[in-house]
C-alpha cells in the first residue's frame, strides 16, 4: 500500500533535502514531502552551490523503496521522467532531460535532482529525492545558464499546482522501479542529447564522443572517437555543438 502525501511547507529552510534527511531518521513516513520558499543552503552534487531564491520549487520527498541499494540511481531516474512529464503536461513547456540528473530547456538548466540516502547492508533504508525547478524567476534571479519556466512561457505558474502534480505523476509511475527499461527507455525517448555529441567531465579524466544511450544502472553510453563504448557512470555532462 502507498502512504499518502503529508506536504510540509515551510517559508525558509537552509536545505529542504538536510530537513527531510532529519524527519526520516526520527521515523517520518514514506511520502513525506519537504518544502521552502527559500533555502539558504541549497546544495547539488558534490556539495555545489544550488541557487535557492523565492520564486522556484525546492522540495525533497522521503521514500523507504525495498529495493537494493544499487538500484538508488534508478529512483532518480523515475523522479526525472515523472517531473518533466508533470511539467509538460502542466504548462505546455517542452522540458528535456540532460544526463545526469538535469531538467533543460534548450541548453539551460531548468532544474536537477539530488538524491541522498541511507543504507543498511545492501538494503535502502531510506532515501531524499531533493528536487530543484526554477519557476517563476526572472532573468536577474537566475544563476548564468539557467532557464525558468516562467521565462520560456511568459507566464507565472502556480507552485503548489505543479508539485502536486509532480507528487501525483511520481506516486503513479513509482511501481515502475521494479521496470527499470520502461524508465530509461522513457527517459531516452524525451534525452536533449540522443544521439549528440558530448562532452563528460569525470573526477580524473575527459571522455568525448556521441551520447547513444544509458543502461539499466543509469550509465551514460558514449562512443568514443576509436568506436569504441564507453560506460560512465558519473561526471558532469556538455552538450558540443556539431
Ligand atoms: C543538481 O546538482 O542539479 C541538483 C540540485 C538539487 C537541488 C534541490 S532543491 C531541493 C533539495 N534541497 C537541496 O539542498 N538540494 C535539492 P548539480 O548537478 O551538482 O548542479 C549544481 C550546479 O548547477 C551548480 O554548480 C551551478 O552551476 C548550477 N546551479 C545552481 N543553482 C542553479 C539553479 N537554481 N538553476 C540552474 N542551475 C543552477
Amino acid at each position: 500500500m502507498v502512504a499518502s502525501l503529508k506536504i510540509l511547507h515551510y517559508k525558509r529552510l537552509q536545505s529542504t533535502n538536510t530537513t527531510a534527511y532529519r524527519l526520516a531518521q526520527q521515523s517520518a513516513t514514506e511520502w513525506t514531502v519537504v518544502v521552502a520558499d527559500v533555502q539558504t543552503k541549497g546544495r547539488g552534487r558534490g556539495g555545489k552551490k544550488w541557487e535557492s531564491l523565492k520564486g522556484g520549487l525546492w522540495f525533497s520527498i522521503l521514500l523507504r523503496p525495498n529495493v537494493p541499494s544499487a538500484k538508488l540511481p534508478l529512483l532518480q531516474f523515475l523522479a526525472a521522467v515523472a517531473t518533466r512529464q508533470a511539467l509538460e503536461n502542466e504548462t505546455g513547456v517542452s522540458v528535456k532531460l540532460k544526463w545526469l540528473n538535469d531538467l533543460v530547456l534548450g541548453k539551460e538548466k531548468l532544474g536537477g535532482i539530488l538524491i541522498e540516502s541511507k543504507t543498511l547492508g545492501d538494503r535502502v533504508s531510506f532515501a531524499i529525492l531533493g528536487i530543484g525547478l526554477n519557476i517563476n524567476q526572472l532573468e536577474a534571479q537566475l544563476p548564468a545558464g539557467a532557464a525558468s519556466l516562467r521565462l520560456a512561457s511568459r507566464k507565472k505558474h502556480d507552485l503548489r499546482l505543479l508539485l502536486r502534480a509532480i507528487l501525483e505523476q511520481m506516486k503513479s509511475s513509482y511501481d515502475d522501479l521494479d521496470n527499470p527499461s520502461k524508465i530509461m527507455e522513457e527517459w531516452w525517448r524525451n534525452c536533449a542529447h540522443r544521439p549528440t555529441r558530448v562532452q563528460v567531465t569525470l573526477p580524473k579524466d575527459t571522455v568525448t564522443g556521441i551520447s547513444r544511450g544509458i543502461d539499466e544502472e543509469g550509465s551514460l553510453l558514449v562512443e568514443t572517437d576509436d568506436r569504441r563504448i564507453r560506460k560512465v557512470n558519473e561526471g558532469s555532462l556538455r552538450i558540443l555543438d556539431n
